[in-house]
């Protein structure tokens, strides 16, 4: 035996492999920072040119053609890479060139990697460049907080996640005072050109900075980024120009490798149905990915909930000459009994747990939540305009809120006039749960959007689950499967006869079923034992057998949940492959969108929902891209997000095997076990599947 001897902590500390395994850098950190990503075709050569493609038509919304005018003639650019460019394109692309870069909003895996990627191009074609990281977001424009990047400072970052390098920030530069105070940062660093990497908000900032600082010369560009994967582009045409933006599947594979651990934790317990609030603020696009990557039991797609038509409510208004608008759309608690359903089954197969993954934003699809926070946004925001201190501030309890919108409804009732807030809203808003009311009145973003991350959805959906599975159990409806096998054995081993009882307490004993159902009028082990009595396979004073009682006790469930958010861990989750390459080839376009003089364009890949390959680098006008939508109680232009297609191949595909993946029938369960992130080896997919699916089965949209 070797002797255990105790080495003191200095002699420990200095131990080169105490030192090694405790150090920050382990292997996978190597690898990562030692992987150069392949690059497109057009990035091999030394230069690369714009081309403007007239093939591709794009819509411009009439409001951003009079808010943008400088934008609106911006076409799609495509990026071509040539040996020999004539004198003049030679000296303009190798130009000294002074770049800021910024992250806005929340992180997404790869961000590092469109900054290492701009650094090495710029780099590449002047090495006198330089190139400036904004600190913690937005701010840092404002308040001129930036670093100068250096060949260290990218090298320790490369193929990393999160946004630790320079942090990130959720502010808007949305008042002359700020885009002011931004326009004079850019001229003090002498800035050529500001790259801003961000989501749907943060690209919408890009298009307006683009517009005001075109006249100074400062070029701006957009990058996709947001794990939410709301951010996808297709032209007038339906072609795909963006598929997704970055992080969109690394965080969703990060999100299935711990839901699929649940997956097995689940199938070998028995005993939980474990609840998965996934991000995605608005649109389901995680949740979907999520779907496909595990097979969870149960998926809800929010943009699925909205377009539901309850047929029966619609036929019943027609025979009545009437049209139900009611029956459009989904309410909360039919939605409860939906799950409610899902659960039953599988009960009544014997598996009464599982895996079930609820997107963030769900409740944006449900009408009446809708409703509450639409009405909520305006009086908030009208509150906001017409007071000096603001909504939150001024009503710091949930109680003094309330009140307040009880005054509201009065005010509105008093003066007989046509309100937000009416009698209405103030009763219904007073039945949901304390904690869900306080949920719908959180302070809005400084985008106007609504914190859905902080909102307790699942505990919402839960509570009206759990009373509604109350109901069912009593009535008989919610009962635990037994396996026949399991019944047989149970009584013989208890010394009873099997077919004596069999008929008496299930229902289903004599057609063969491989699961026995306990009778739904059987609800207690009393009427258990009045039954067997009046159909005589016990006597008045004969106690009911235990291996009788034991399998009826089986039957009867106890709904057990345990809650889960992913989010914050997914968005800070390291890049996967495809992220990597995706990223580093985003920041090569962006140098490329502004060597060739572009402003206002959102750089993106065209054909990652295809092969490495195929892949093309592109600008995309970002004016284009916008819509009008509701914020902070008034219309606003801002990049329009994309939801889930329900016509897409991936949903469709999801719909599909719905069934198969409840498996609410004897057997097993069909889990899917993607395993975690694998930078390295030959065994990661190389794209997202709700990418490769709509690859090959259609994207949906106007299909
Ligand atoms: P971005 O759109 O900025 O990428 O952020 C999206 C998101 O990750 C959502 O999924 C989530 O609802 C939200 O951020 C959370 O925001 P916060 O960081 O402010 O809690």
């Amino acid at each position: 035996m070797q002797e255990n001897k105790t080495v003191s902590i200095e002699d420990l500390l200095s131990n080169s492999e105490v030192k090694q395994i405790t150090g920050k850098i382990n292997q996978e950190i190597i690898e990562r920072r030692g992987y150069q990503p392949p690059i497109c075709e057009a990035f091999t050569k030394p230069f690369t040119i714009l081309k403007e493609n007239n093939d591709i038509c794009l819509k411009i919304h009439s409001e951003a053609a009079s808010q943008l005018p400088k934008m609106v003639e911006n076409k799609v650019q495509d990026i071509e890479g040539i040996d020999l460019p004539d004198e003049l394109l030679t000296t303009e692309y190798s130009l000294k060139r002074i770049i800021g870069i910024v992250f806005s909003g929340g992180p997404a895996p790869g961000g590092h990697n469109v900054i290492a990627g701009l650094y090495d191009a710029a780099k590449k074609a002047n090495p006198e460049s330089i190139i400036y990281g904004f600190l913690m977001g937005p701010d840092g424009i404002i308040e001129n907080e930036a670093i100068k990047l250096t060949d260290d400072i990218i090298d320790a970052y490369r193929n990393m996640g999160g946004f630790s390098m320079i942090k990130t920030g959720r502010t808007k530069i949305d008042t002359q005072e700020k885009v002011a105070l931004s326009k004079d940062t850019c001229k003090k660093l002498d800035l050529d050109a500001l790259v801003i990497v961000g989501g749907d908000d943060s690209n919408t900032n890009a298009a307006f900075l683009a517009e005001e600082m075109f006249n100074d010369g400062v070029q701006v560009i957009g990058v996709p980024k947001t794990i939410d994967g709301d951010v996808q582009v297709r032209d007038a045409n339906n072609n795909v120009l963006c598929a997704i933006s970055f992080g969109f599947h690394s965080a969703a594979r990060a999100f299935a490798n711990s839901i699929s651990n649940l997956c097995t934790d689940s199938s070998s317990d028995i005993k939980y149905w474990h609840i998965c609030k996934v991000m995605g603020r608005v649109a389901s696009h995680l949740a979907l990915e999520v779907a496909l990557q595990t097979h969870a039991n149960l998926t809800l797609i929010g943009e699925e909930l909205a377009n539901y038509v309850d047929k029966s409510r619609i036929e019943k208004a027609h025979k009545e000459n009437r049209i139900d608008y009611t029956a459009y759309g989904i309410t909360l608690r039919h939605l409860s009994r939906v799950i409610c359903n899902c659960i039953v089954k599988r009960a009544a197969a014997g598996k009464n747990y599982g895996v079930m993954v609820i997107p963030e934003g769900v409740l944006e699809f449900i009408n009446e939540i809708q409703i509450f926070i639409l009405k909520l946004n305006t009086i908030i925001a009208e509150y906001n305009e017409t007071h000096d201190v603001d909504f939150h501030t001024n009503f710091l309890l949930l109680e003094n809120k309330l009140e307040f919108l009880r005054r509201l409804a009065t005010l509105s009732e008093d003066e007989n006039k046509l309100s937000i807030w009416n009698r209405r809203d103030n009763d219904l808003f007073n039945d949901i749960p304390d904690f869900f009311q306080e949920g719908l009145l959180l302070e809005r973003d400084s985008h106007g959007n609504f914190p859905f991350s902080q909102v307790e959805t699942d505990k919402v959906l839960m509570g009206l689950v759990q009373d509604y599975l109350g109901i069912l159990k009593e009535n008989g409806t919610y009962k635990i499967g037994i396996h026949r096998n399991y019944y047989i054995s149970t009584l013989e081993k208890g010394g009873v006869d099997p077919d004596c009882f069999g008929p008496v307490i299930f229902r289903n004993y004599d057609n063969g079923s491989e699961l026995l159902l306990v009778k739904k009028t059987i609800t207690s082990l009393k009427i258990l034992k009045n039954s067997m009595i009046s159909s005589g396979v016990i006597k008045e004073n004969d106690e009911i057998p235990l291996a009788v009682e034991k399998i009826y006790l089986k039957s009867v469930p106890n709904f057990k949940t345990q809650s889960h958010f992913y989010g914050y861990d997914g968005r800070g989750t390291e890049p996967t492959r495809f992220d990597c390459n995706y990223t580093y080839n985003l920041g090569l376009t962006v140098f490329s969108l502004i060597a060739g003089g572009a402003t206002g364009q959102m750089a993106a890949i065209m054909n990652l929902d295809h092969k490495f390959i195929d892949w093309k680098p592109i600008g995309i006008p970002i004016a284009s891209l916008m819509h009008l939508e509701e914020r902070k109680g008034k219309q606003a232009l801002v990049l329009e997000k994309s939801v889930v297609d329900i016509n897409s191949a991936a949903f469709r595909v999801v719909k599909a095997l719905r069934d198969k993946w409840l498996a609410a029938e004897p057997g097993g369960d069909q889990y899917r076990c993607p395993g975690p992130i694998r930078f390295t080896g030959k065994s990661e997919e190389d794209r997202p599947i709700t990418l490769v699916l709509n690859a090959i089965g259609g994207s949906g949209f106007n299909e």
